[in-house]
């Protein structure tokens, strides 16, 4: 009984440290999701980028296997009514900083969807950043 302890606690400690190991090496993208649409429409997609690293990070390109393409773009209010206008200049995150795609504000509007997505779905999204890393990860699809 007791070396069954032991090793139970050993596995238990092994865990931890994979753990820490993981979110060592965690995606900067947090919480990355998409509205459900039909196939051929178009999608709204949404994520936090998180720098952590000591120097400033842009994100020079997106893109979806998913989609036939996809724009950055920015919510504004004018007139009481809301618009979607793209988004030319690149996003800048300065270390430490976070860009944050939230509905209202900032977001990848996935254009062309080339199936349905359901809730519960994921849809693939790719990012580049200045770094020459490119980041591919799945938004989680939420019902509209
Ligand atoms: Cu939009």
């Amino acid at each position: 009984m007791k070396k069954l302890l032991v090793i139970a606690a050993l596995f238990i400690g092994a865990g931890t440290v994979s753990c820490v190991r993981v979110d060592r090496e965690a995606s900067p993208v947090r919480g990355a999701w998409a509205r459900a649409a039909d196939s051929a429409a178009t999608t709204a997609a949404y994520f936090t980028y998180v720098n952590r690293d000591t120097i400033t990070v842009e994100i020079t390109s997106w893109s979806s296997p998913d989609a036939a393409s996809v724009e950055l773009h920015q919510t504004m209010v004018m007139d009481g009514m809301a618009h979607m206008l793209p988004t030319t200049a690149l996003p800048v995150i300065e270390p430490g900083d976070s860009l944050v795609l939230t509905p209202g504000a900032q977001h990848l509007m996935v254009i062309g969807l080339k199936r349905r997505v359901a809730a519960g779905d994921s849809v693939t999204l790719v990012i580049a950043t200045s770094r020459g890393r490119s980041l591919r990860f799945g938004a989680q699809v939420r019902a509209p």
